[in-house]
């Protein structure tokens, strides 16, 4: 007896231990409505110096200005300004693709002089029966271009990969078998049916996707003499994968067949985190859509419901620039939330898509950034959102700010894409 309960006072404190160590087994991951914490949203339409902003021009020449200082110092790290020489080298136009419907483009975007240097390999499809330059979809992807679809022409990418058997990759680099293994995320034939272009990247071409202090990827191209990491106000690899997306963009503007007025960046989880922030800082991105985005992406950080700042901080500590880390268990201290980042969007139309089984990704609050980013839409003169209550399952609202929430997981399904094109149908077409 005596015995047992010694033992029992060992485990307590080994327990103790173990959590006193690690903040994130300290936190339990909150998925109870009721234990959401009150919390009291920074007001997009205050000035830091507490005047209302009254008119568009108050917002576009100060509020936002001020905003998006704000995201770059203390969430994503700030961009940098200087421009890099780009190459554009086509390697291959395949006109007859899918039987005749589809235009495949392969473009090698060059960063540096160097043909060795940092690159990313940009795969378009566009509808062979087009008449006028086409409204494209831009969205990165996570497993190589070649794993879009099965189409054998696409290059294989060489890239490093997070090993991951199942889909082909082995000892980080893809395999044949590879190819298409993400095809279920991105109905392709059905896109250029639609009418849409669709353009992507591997995301790790432009920062390959792990912690390794800032050497590899796009970040060192821009490090003053002896620097060796971002300070920390500057970016990381969330801003890092955003400005790829402008470099895309870049490439857009040069191609007569692309709308480049007419493109919508869309992303998935990280990569929606990715997408908002690029549709934010670059405002040639007429529309913005994210899927299943998140803590740090659309939901807001206040309401600590799934993944919080200091759990997606601890996870993945590349992502966000090193001041965000201050906000850890403080997210009452941060002086924006997530609907500010959709207000930066504003009055160009963003759709944020949830699941309800993915609470990590915290579906209400993705609404509610949505939500409360209306005031700024509304005083831009577009509708807002044409609802005040989170709608229920498969409601897709599509007003200038559009959501809905669908059935299932943490996933890109065909029902989101078949969303966004109707959204991208009322807002992009002419
Ligand atoms: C998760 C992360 C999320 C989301 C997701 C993804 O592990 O916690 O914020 O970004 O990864 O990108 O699939």
């Amino acid at each position: 007896m005596e015995e047992a309960k010694y033992i029992f006072v060992l485990q307590f404190l080994l327990a103790a231990l173990a959590l006193g160590s690690s903040g994130i087994q300290a936190q339990e991951v909150n998925y109870d409505e009721a234990k959401v914490p009150a919390y009291t949203l920074p007001d997009p339409l205050l000035l830091t110096d507490g005047s209302p902003v009254t008119d568009a021009s108050i917002w576009r020449d100060h509020r936002r200005l001020e905003i998006l200082r704000l995201f770059e110092q203390q969430v994503y790290g700030k961009t940098p300004d200087q421009a890099v020489t780009l190459r554009f080298e086509t390697k291959s136009v395949h006109t007859g693709a899918f039987n005749g419907i589809a235009t495949r483009k392969e473009i090698t975007v060059y960063f540096t002089e160097d043909d060795n240097g940092p690159s990313m390999d940009l795969l378009v499809y566009l509808p062979s029966d087009r008449v006028e330059p086409v409204a494209t979809f831009l969205a990165l992807n996570y497993y190589g271009n070649h794993s879009i679809h099965p189409d054998p022409n696409i290059t294989l990418s060489s890239s490093w990969m997070r090993p991951r058997e199942e889909f082909g990759v082995i000892d980080n680099r893809a395999t044949e078998a590879a190819r298409g293994v993400r095809a279920s995320r991105w109905p392709v034939e059905h896109i250029l049916e639609r009418g849409y272009g669709l353009a992507t990247v591997y995301y790790g071409d432009i920062d390959p996707d792990f912690d390794d202090g800032f050497q590899n990827g796009v970040h060192p191209l821009f490090y003053d003499q002896g620097q060796t990491a971002p300070a920390a106000h500057e970016w990381a690899s969330l801003g890092a994968w955003a400005w790829g997306m402008s470099r895309a963009m870049d490439y857009f503007e040069t191609d007569a067949d692309i709308d480049a007025e007419r493109i919508a960046v869309m992303g998935h989880s990280r990569h929606g985190k990715a997408a908002l922030w690029a549709g934010a800082q670059d405002e040639r991105f007429a529309l913005v859509i994210s899927n299943n985005s998140g803590s740090g992406g659309a939901a807001l950080s206040r309401r600590r419901f799934g993944e919080t700042v200091e759990r997606i901080n601890t996870g993945f500590p590349h992502w966000f620039a090193g001041n965000f880390k201050q906000y850890n268990d403080k997210e009452n201290t941060l002086p924006v939330d997530q609907h500010m980042l959709l207000a930066l969007i504003a009055p160009r139309p963003v759709y944020v898509a949830s699941a309800i089984e993915d609470r990590w990704a915290d579906p209400r609050g993705e609404f509610l950034s949505a939500r409360h980013a209306d005031p700024v839409y509304r005083l831009l003169g577009t509708d807002g959102i044409a609802t005040q209550q989170m709608p229920g399952i498969s409601q897709p609202i599509l007003s200038t700010i559009g959501y809905h929430v669908r059935r299932g997981g943490h996933n890109v399904t065909t029902y989101d894409w078949e969303r966004f094109m109707d959204f991208a149908d009322r807002h992009l077409q002419h």
